[in-house]
């Protein structure tokens, strides 16, 4: 068991959960950053992990943010906050570029400012969408540290800001930083707004008799899909290597949304997924990222990162998660 200290921004979304449980149970003293007056997840935070130290902070506020690493004091500071849904940044660009791209430098500064370059290790959640899925120019081989980035919408182009600005200050400053630049990774705590958790939240509503079809826009992209739980294993040990550096996590598989709407359906039984799917122009994109496949043979060799759950693995223990969350909702109502 561990004494060091942490503070996580966007401690409140999918991966927050994951490494919070995670951080918790190697001894971890855990600080996260909440944002909003009255934030609707705050208390179910809470009441799950009760141990953990909450600081309103905002990334977009960079005064808040020092306050926060001053108040934590961390040893590891953990950059999980984003405006991190592809679609919504075609809507709002410019808050994507503040809070996305900006606020990753009011980490960093934060972190420079009150004297903690050479003690405080910071983690930034780098991202598979700075490849764009266009130059996939070695086929089968799949995305690794040194391929080209070509982002494809305002959240790639603010990530690519933020993977760079960090390595900036690694190199300029000392700070150990790393990133991890993470595939796709899903799971019980996914957004319902992203396509792997709406389609098995749909399954689920399906079989129950609860909802009629689900709405989705283009079927043909891939992508590599893991599993949040082994992403942010990942994300601590890159922060326990001896170096900073930057690691790609993938499956180095990749599925289209049709794959994973054979393997959800057909785990309640439903052979033929088509007449419960409609297509709704409103959920495609401006540009689209056609096929991710990421290659983690450095995070493998390097760090000794495996990823245990695979793509039937991943679907079903979603589903079946699903399932049991509408029948207790249905049970006690
Ligand atoms: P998520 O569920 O969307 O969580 C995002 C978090 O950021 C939420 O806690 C959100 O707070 C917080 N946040 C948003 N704006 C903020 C602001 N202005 N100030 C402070 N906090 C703010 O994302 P995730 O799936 O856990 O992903 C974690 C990180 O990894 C993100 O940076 C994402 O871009 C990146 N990433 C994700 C994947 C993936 O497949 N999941 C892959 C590669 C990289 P609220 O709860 O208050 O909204
Ligand atoms: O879309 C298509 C959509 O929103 C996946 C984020 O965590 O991973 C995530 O970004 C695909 C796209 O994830 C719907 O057009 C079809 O081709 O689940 P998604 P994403 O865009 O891959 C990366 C690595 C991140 O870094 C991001 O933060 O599914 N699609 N119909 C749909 N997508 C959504 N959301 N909703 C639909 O109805």
């Amino acid at each position: 068991m561990t004494s060091k200290s942490a503070l996580i921004t966007g401690i409140t979304g999918q991966d927050g959960g994951h490494l919070t449980r995670l951080l918790l149970d190697e001894g971890y003293t855990v600080f996260g950053i909440v944002r909003g007056q009255s934030n609707p997840k705050r208390a179910a935070f809470s009441q799950e992990f009760p141990e953990v130290t909450l600081i309103e902070a905002d990334l977009l506020d960079a005064s808040s943010v020092i306050r926060a690493v001053d108040l934590a004091d961390p040893d590891e500071f953990y950059n999980l906050a984003a405006i991190s849904h592809v679609g919504y940044s075609f809507r709002n660009p410019v808050l994507t570029l503040d809070t996305t791209g900006k606020g990753v430098l009011h980490c960093l500064e934060a972190i420079r400012i009150t004297g903690r370059a050479e003690t405080t290790r910071f983690y930034q959640a780098s991202t598979s969408e700075m490849y764009g899925g266009l130059d996939y120019n070695r086929p089968g081989l799949g995305y690794d540290e040194d391929s080209l980035f070509h982002p494809r919408s305002p959240y790639g182009v603010a990530k690519l800001y933020a993977h760079w600005i960090t390595r900036n200050y690694r190199e300029s400053y000392g700070i150990f930083a790393s990133c991890g630049i993470l595939f796709n990774h899903e799971g019980e705590r996914r957004g319902v707004e992203f396509v792997t958790r709406k389609i098995s939240d749909a399954v689920a509503r399906i079989s129950l008799g609860l909802a009629d079809d689900v709405q989705l826009g283009d079927l043909w992209p891939k992508r590599d899909w893991g599993y949040a739980g082994d992403y942010v294993r990942g994300m601590w040990q890159m922060l326990q290597h001896s170096e900073p550096d930057d690691f790609v996590l993938a499956t180095g598989e990749t599925h289209s949304i049709e794959e994973f709407l054979d393997r959800a359906f057909a785990e309640v039984g439903i052979d033929d997924w088509h007449p419960y799917v409609v297509r709704n122009e409103s959920f495609t994109r401006p540009a689209e990222v056609d096929i991710l496949l990421g290659n983690p043979a450095k995070a493998e060799r390097v760090l000794g990162w495996r990823r245990e759950v695979d793509f039937e693995g991943l679907v079903r223990r979603m589903v079946t998660h699903d399932v049991e969350l509408l029948r207790g909702q249905s049970v006690r109502s």
